[in-house]
């Protein structure tokens, strides 16, 4: 079976961009391969965060995995600094990869830009030690959101040099993209982000995700109920698309065309839809944290498989270097 591997920064509230763009996606894929599931909490601190919240947010985003379908049954769920090894293949990939290709990712420009007064290192290197996690299990395959795709086009090309300087090792790993691999945020500009406020949490109740989506921005050019709209413009219709049955998303496609129905309406039906799928795992996350010691047993469980995989790749790697223990 294939490998995949990917990753989510526990970052702040995970949103519905990742859940349509990336989470709901690695659920569908443990039918048809084998799973590696990141909670990447060294990515995490590369910009400004509340040290005492943190490991209750890796909990929390472990716990949201394991909520969309990503039980340990399935798939390994685990967190990236319990299995330090990926910083040290991050040192070693830190080696061949020249310092321009990263300084030209488009991902640390736009961070650079939000963060000016903490551009360090780990914000210019984030996109090497992704591929280390990428890598380090030889993964072929990587589902993420179209944000992501620069990245692992580097991580391709960091596997190529390590190849061509110590002899062939990692396979070159090709992305997979969802159905809905970008949502804008409420703002229908930006990305949606958790670093933004332009998000709609996955967690959230109905009231406030209501609230967010009644006052988000839809096709700018429709000013009144008269008009007649584009949903190619339009971020609400993105979410349909998401969310809704093909019915619904064709009936809208029209009637916003012909003004047939207002922005409001287009709203509601959304929002029901939305909700038919986020309250089952609203519910199931409120089961999980009610039993106590159960994420913390599938994190050391999941951190322990990985182990076992990267000291085999890891002894491989060191000897290819020429760095390993002389009594190994
Ligand atoms: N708006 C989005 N639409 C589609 N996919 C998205 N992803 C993120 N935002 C969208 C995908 O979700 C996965 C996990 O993302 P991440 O947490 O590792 O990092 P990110 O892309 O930086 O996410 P955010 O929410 O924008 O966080 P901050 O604000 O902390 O940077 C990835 O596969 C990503 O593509």
């Amino acid at each position: 079976m294939d490998r995949i591997f990917s990753g989510i920064q526990p970052s702040g509230e995970i949103h519905i961009g990742n859940y349509v763009g990336a989470i709901r996606n690695w659920a569908r894929l443990v039918e048809r391969y084998e799973c590696i599931y990141c909670v990447v909490d060294y990515h995490a601190i590369t910009i400004e965060y509340e040290v005492e919240l943190m490991q209750q947010r890796i909990l929390e985003t472990g716990t949201i995995l394991v909520a969309c379908g990503l039980t340990p049954e399935r798939c390994i769920v685990f967190v990236q600094s319990h299995v330090p090894e990926h910083t040290e293949l991050a040192w070693i990939f830190n080696c061949v990869t020249p310092v321009g290709e990263l300084e030209r990712m488009t991902q640390f420009k736009e961070k650079a830009k939000q963060h000016r007064q903490n551009i360090n290192m780990g914000l210019l290197d984030y996109p090497v030690l992704q591929a280390a996690d990428i890598l380090i299990y030889k993964a072929g395959f990587v589902p993420v959101g179209e944000d992501q795709i620069q990245h692992v086009e580097l991580a391709r090309e960091i596997a190529r040099k390590f190849n061509a300087r110590f002899g062939n090792t990692f396979p070159e790993p090709q992305v997979i993209l969802s159905d809905a691999p970008r949502i804008l945020g409420t703002d229908g500009n930006a990305k949606m982000s958790k670093s933004m406020n332009n998000a709609i949490g996955l967690l959230e109740p109905p009231e406030t995700i209501w609230e967010r989506l009644r006052t988000a921005v839809t096709d700018v050019n429709r000013q009144r109920r008269s008009d007649p709209g584009n949903p190619d413009r339009c971020n609400i219709f993105t979410m349909h698309q998401a969310f809704s049955k093909p019915d619904q998303i064709s009936y809208i496609d029209q009637n916003c065309r012909t003004a047939g129905i207002g922005c409001i309406e287009c709203k509601e039906i959304l929002f029901k839809n939305m909700m038919e799928e986020l309250t089952p795992i609203q519910e199931r996350v409120r089961e999980i944290r009610e039993k106590p010691g159960y994420m913390i047993d599938v994190l050391r469980s999941g951190a322990n498989r990985c182990k076992a995989i990267v000291k085999e790749v890891m002894e491989e790697v060191r000897t290819k270097i020429g760095i390993k223990a002389f009594w190994v």
